[in-house]
């Protein structure tokens, strides 16, 4: 065990090949909101100082939308995918004080390579009104004719009024997680793993 678990670490450290690739540009809006566009929000703003919930530099995006329907809106950012891979979405979310929202999602939508829409994954975050940065992660699975797909970290409107519903991002990352442990624990279970020696 102790040969295997050294050789292990050796490959690790020889390869680096398990360290995930995020396949979106400018996740962590450092500095700006480059690469993300907005065409069906009312803005999309970088907020220069907001913490740093996720260890990066403390700039976020910010998306206000004041079309308040109970539905959600938001940025978006394409990028290429692979059919059938699972994919591993995750960020940080909060909804500022002064928003009406009632939370945020994010959206996924694949296409094929005539860039013709096949489906969706929607993951829906209620959060708390001025409340701290959350967590969210969740997996998707590509269907097997998409080549492209769309990412978008939205708000989650109020039901009715013209106020702003508003929810900042950061630390955004899609793409293939770690080959080995795929369980980061934000579902609150342990059912992936073990104390037994095998
Ligand atoms: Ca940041």
């Amino acid at each position: 065990m102790t040969r295997w678990l050294a050789t292990f670490c050796v490959a690790i450290l020889a390869t680096g090949s398990l360290a995930a690739q995020n396949l979106l540009l400018n996740p962590s809006f450092d500095s700006d909101v480059t690469d993300w566009s907005a065409p069906y929000i009312d803005r999309m703003d970088w907020i220069a100082s907001d913490g740093n919930p996720a260890g990066s530099g403390p700039g976020c995006m910010e998306i206000a939308y004041t079309n308040n329907s109970g539905g959600s809106n938001g940025a978006m950012q394409y990028f290429d995918v692979v059919g059938g891979t699972t994919y591993q979405l995750s960020g940080w979310a909060k909804v500022p004080a002064g928003s009406v929202a009632w939370g945020a999602d994010m959206w996924v939508d694949y296409y094929d390579a005539s860039d013709v829409y096949l489906e969706s994954s929607d993951t829906l975050f209620m959060m708390t009104q001025d409340g701290p940065w959350e967590q969210v992660s969740e997996f998707t699975t590509a269907p097997a004719a998409a080549v492209r797909a769309r990412l978008r970290p939205s708000v989650l409107t109020a039901s009715s009024g013209t106020d702003e519903s508003i929810a900042r991002w950061d630390d955004l990352f899609f793409g293939t997680s770690s080959a080995i442990f795929v369980d980061d624990f934000e579902s609150g279970g342990t059912s992936r793993w073990t104390a037994a020696v095998p």
